[in-house]
């Protein structure tokens, strides 16, 4: 039983199937302010004992568990108030769950909740066909795209035993301190999103004291940007560049990896600047850069920062190509840009899922399941790090009525999976093999594959 942090059904529950003597003293607790949100249903029977979690959370749990007598404290929970609980919160059948864990409301919500759309489609189909003796459950989290929030996220989520793995999270600077919780509870982490490299290379370091539990389903910043050098310098003959970058570990990540390059074979930098996320008047920065003469302004960064510094780089007269990286790649960078968009270069990982056959009939079922919202960059990457995630759960995670959830980490070490991104297969880090990289041109508000 944890004794930090949250107090939840499943910890009641426990004491509930293996100490059914408690006694029924202070049933109103549940009600009178120590738990601060939600519901929830727990139930025993004589060999196990599962409940359901509804977010139930303890202001003071230390003060619940300290003692001599874990027993005799616990006596504040009753069988009896856990039971009226449950008429009132409806009984639950019982579930594996998968989690996802990404911006769901705030500036990048629209890619956040593309992937959330990515991972309900696998999972219904799972459901669909029948392979799991129970229900799959999606349980989406909130992470605002802020790392701090990652990490209360992540502690949810790790103390929820019927969640089998985490799929998320959309940011890099969300995704690596949140690694570490999920590690410490060993928990199955795949992102479909996240792109810096230290998010797996922190596995690798002296600190990392617990198993490596992180796998990734695109491939990263090193990869493309390095691309995004050699493609200006080879393709589209560019000399000199300005960097603008958005101080974040994916944004900056990439635009030093694109500099680095890009001055090995060459390049000139003339300048190198950081923003920050929620900046809107760049025109300052951007008039210094028009004085700098450069022939490409390259971005680390997201969509609505990048989209504003494009138009108002227009604006300005500055007339140098754009190139930017897979945060663009998404409808929203036109929604911001204008027509300042047209002529962008921005690369994405991965190759286009129009050209894999397996993308292709996700493709149409995306669509028929969720006709409005266009296709954000990395929903098929969730439908595949979520798909990834039930095949493990199937080959090795279900052993009686709990979760082994360190063979699901092991399984995935030697996983070689075909499906929508082509075949993944993981490096010792717990990166895809898979390093290719596409360039879209935008065009008419349409990113066209150029590679
Ligand atoms: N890969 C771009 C956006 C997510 C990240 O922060 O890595």
């Amino acid at each position: 039983m944890s004794n930090k942090g949250a107090l939840n059904a499943y910890e009641l529950a426990d004491f509930i199937g293996y100490k059914n003597s408690l006694l029924v003293k202070e049933k109103s607790i549940l009600y009178d302010g120590n738990f601060t949100r939600g519901c929830g249903v727990a139930w025993s029977n004589t060999s196990a004992c599962q409940a359901e979690d509804h977010g139930f959370k303890s202001r003071h749990p230390r003060q619940i568990f300290e003692g001599n007598s874990i027993v005799h404290k616990i006596t504040v929970f009753s069988v009896l108030s856990l039971s009226l609980l449950a008429l009132g919160c409806g009984s639950k059948e019982k579930v594996y769950k998968i989690a996802i864990a990404v911006p769901l409301t705030g500036d990048i919500a629209a890619m956040g909740q593309g992937m959330k759309r990515g991972a309900e489609l696998a999972v219904e189909e799972a459901n669909a066909s029948g392979r799991f003796q129970r229900k799959i459950e999606l349980r989406p989290f909130d992470d605002r795209a802020d790392p701090k929030e990652a990490v209360n996220v992540a502690n949810q989520i790790v103390s929820d035993p019927s969640i089998a793995a985490i799929v998320g999270h959309l940011n890099s600077g969300c995704s690596i301190p949140a690694a570490q919780v999920y590690a410490k509870n060993n928990l199955l982490m795949i992102t479909p999103a996240a792109t810096n490299p230290k998010l797996t290379l922190q596995q690798l370091e002296p600190s990392w004291k617990w198993v490596k539990n992180v796998f990734r389903v695109n491939t990263t910043d090193d990869v493309q940007g390095q691309f995004a050098a050699n493609y200006c310098l080879q393709s589209l003959k560019i000399q000199s560049v300005a960097i603008i970058h958005d101080k974040t570990p994916y944004g900056q990540g990439l635009a030093e990896e694109f500099q680095k390059e890009f001055e090995t074979k060459g390049g000139g930098v003339l300048s190198f600047d950081g923003i920050a996320i929620g900046d809107k008047d760049f025109k300052a920065l951007l008039t210094r850069i028009k004085s700098l003469n450069p022939q490409t302004i390259y971005f680390g960064g997201i969509y609505n920062e990048g989209g504003l510094i494009v138009k108002q780089a227009r604006e300005l007269g500055l007339k140098a190509t754009f190139v930017s990286g897979d945060a663009l790649q998404t409808s929203e960078y036109f929604k911001v840009a204008g027509s300042a968009a047209e002529g962008s270069y921005i690369t994405n990982v991965g190759v286009p899922p129009q050209k894999i056959p397996e993308a292709k009939s996700f493709l149409e079922k995306y669509s028929a399941r969720f006709p409005q919202p266009d296709l954000q960059p990395y929903d098929h990457y969730t439908y595949e790090a979520a798909k990834i995630a039930l095949d493990v759960l199937e080959k090795a995670g279900i052993q009686g009525d709990s979760i082994d959830k360190l063979r699901m980490i092991e399984t995935m070490k030697n996983l070689k999976f075909n499906g929508v991104l082509g075949t993944t297969e993981f490096d010792e880090k717990g990166d895809t093999k898979n390093k290719a990289i596409t360039v879209y041109l935008v065009k008419g508000n349409n990113f066209v594959p150029l590679n």
